[in-house]
């Protein structure tokens, strides 16, 4: 009787897992998409970088930062109209990023900063970014280098 029980239990326990694997557990915590940047031109200082954030948790987190092979530091900012310009602040609270959404760093918008670049950035380039949200996760990404608009 107890051995039934005992089988009865496992049986249970592996279709949950099963059922996790196939459900949500296939979906990446965080999926970045369209991230790309700018080419600099002449001798660049700083950089930008723009895409989509969506956070697939059931938790609400902060993207706080990051690190790249571009640059020496990863800020977040924002642009804020001062009165007739556009001027950027970092968010030193970081950017949230509620659970089940998607956000939208674009130009003239918020943006990742890259401070400090280590080269120029050439259209056709890629280069690595990780993001870093409050909670502790890291996300992995590639930045694609786009032509300036004319
Ligand atoms: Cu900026």
């Amino acid at each position: 009787m107890s051995l039934r029980f005992l089988t009865a239990c496992s049986v249970f326990v592996l279709l949950a897992a099963t059922a996790f694997a196939g459900g949500r557990g296939e979906q990446e915590p965080f999926r970045v998409q369209d991230a790309w940047a700018r080419e600099t031109a002449g001798i660049p200082r700083n950089g930008a970088a723009y895409l989509r954030l969506s956070n697939n948790t059931d938790t609400d987190d902060v993207l706080i930062g990051g690190q790249s092979t571009a640059a020496e530091v990863i800020e977040i900012h924002t642009h804020e109209r001062n009165g007739d310009v556009m001027v950027m602040r970092p968010l030193h609270d970081g950017l949230p990023v509620p659970a089940g959404e998607t956000v939208v760093l674009e130009p003239m918008g918020i943006h990742v900063m890259l401070i400090g670049l280590n080269h120029a950035l050439e259209a056709g380039q890629r280069f690595e970014l990780e993001l870093h949200f409050e909670s502790g996760a890291r996300v992995k990404t590639e930045v694609e280098v786009r032509p300036l608009r004319n």
